[in-house]
């Protein structure tokens, strides 16, 4: 049985124990706290591996270095509004209002809020060996970034030690596949453990923050990508909206971007008239940085859990959201279940309450179907700019440069 069924019935099961259970169910709650601690463990050395290895792909050479310069920069604009759409959805939307959950849960004591000047400074490890132990996941994006361009311009032995971190980005997506399947029973204790402890009314809740992400992935392709299309590729959307289909239909039963990859490669060559150079390097990167579904999904969580809880931000908060989002998202993996791993930093980043996790865990494959197709339409719409600004977008049919 698929993964997500199994998910899915233990999330049911847990809902029904939960309710039935009421207050007794908090006896579940090792189970989830189990798998909640599993994730947590995944976090610094799979944010580590996975963008140097992403970073440092971008190869030498003046091509190379123009279509990573290019794709990095759509990466970063796609994703950063991707965020923006999330949180101005569920600012309009107030998927979290009137659920009060900060009478069940103690919201952590806000720590003085910095200043805008302080948390950009902050984003500097003076010891990146502290960042890593500690998990300040900010200060360890932006050393695994340098580390990632350093390396891959250190000649032979910067290629060994990337090849080396590839191995561990790998082991860490396999280990990320290996708790993943510890999810129909750490998402039984969790929803068990939530609708006992909140109500079953909480649950229902969360049809909201699912309607809330699928608008906004809906807006995401329909409207932001389709007019980026327009704009910058002068071409027909239309063009573009057919040959997402597969790879989004996949994407969204896999929900991986990585396993979608060899489809998305397909498509966007023989759909999109993308060159063979430009797929090769663009689609794998941003299969492994290039995360706008997710950006997007963490946007809306994000503000969903801080109504649910009655924490308030404010602009240097949605600042900080946004920031750590868009570098999260360049360490998320293209596997189930990778960006509910990375919410936990953009959570921590606001000082937030993990328990938003865990409520968000239930239903998290539901939401993970959904960014993920868009993920990878992102990482298509980027190669299908790309080349035209190369000139190797061929018209599909023609077979000519347009
Ligand atoms: N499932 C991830 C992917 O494959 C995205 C995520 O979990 O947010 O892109």
């Amino acid at each position: 049985m698929a993964l997500w069924k199994k998910i899915l019935i233990g999330m049911l099961l847990g809902a029904l124990t939960g309710s039935f259970l009421g207050e007794q169910a908090v006896m579940l709650e090792p189970i989830g706290i189990l798998f909640l601690n599993l994730i947590k463990m995944l976090i610094v050395p799979l944010v580590f591996c996975s963008l140097i290895v992403g970073v440092s792909s971008i190869k030498d050479g003046k091509k190379m270095g123009r279509l990573g310069l290019k794709s990095f920069v759509l990466y970063l604009l796609t994703t950063a509004v991707a965020i923006t759409v999330g949180l101005l959805l569920a600012s309009v939307l107030q998927p979290g209002r009137g659920m009060d959950l900060a009478t069940s849960i103690t919201a952590p004591v806000m720590s003085e809020p910095q200043t805008l000047i302080q948390s950009l400074l902050n984003l500097i490890p003076q010891n990146p060996v502290a960042a890593l132990a500690e998990g300040n996941i900010l200060q360890i994006i932006l050393f695994a970034l340098a580390l990632g361009i350093a390396l891959s311009q250190s000649g032979e032995k910067g290629r060994a030690a990337i090849t080396a971190l590839e191995s561990l980005a790998e082991a860490m997506y396999k280990l990320t596949a290996m708790v993943m399947r510890l999810a129909p029973v750490g998402v039984f204790g969790l929803i068990a453990w939530v609708a006992g402890k909140y109500g079953f009314e909480v649950l229902l809740s969360l049809g909201s923050v699912i309607i809330a992400v699928y608008i906004g992935c809906l807006v995401q392709v329909l409207l932001v990508y389709t007019g980026i299309i327009g704009l910058l590729a002068r071409s027909n959307p239309v063009l573009y909206l057919k040959a997402i289909i597969n790879p989004a239909m996949v994407a969204f039963s896999t929900a991986s971007s990585s396993g979608t990859l060899p489809v998305t490669i397909r498509h966007a060559q023989e759909d999109l008239g993308v060159s063979k150079s430009v797929c090769g390097f663009v689609l794998p990167l941003g299969a492994t940085i290039n995360m706008d579904g997710t950006a997007l999904y963490q946007g809306v969580t994000a503000l969903f859990i801080a109504q649910a809880f009655g924490v308030s931000l404010d602009m240097v908060d949605y600042f900080t959201i946004i920031t750590t989002a868009t570098l999260a998202s360049i360490g998320t993996a293209g596997v189930p279940g990778a960006g509910l791993i990375m919410l936990s930093l953009v959570l921590t980043s606001v000082g937030l309450p993990m328990e938003g996790l865990a409520i968000i865990a239930g239903v998290d494959r539901i939401l993970d179907m959904a960014r993920t197709s868009v993920n990878v339409c992102g990482d298509m719409m980027v190669s299908m700019i790309v080349a035209k600004s190369e000139g190797e977008l061929e018209a599909p049919s023609a077979g000519t440069v347009i």
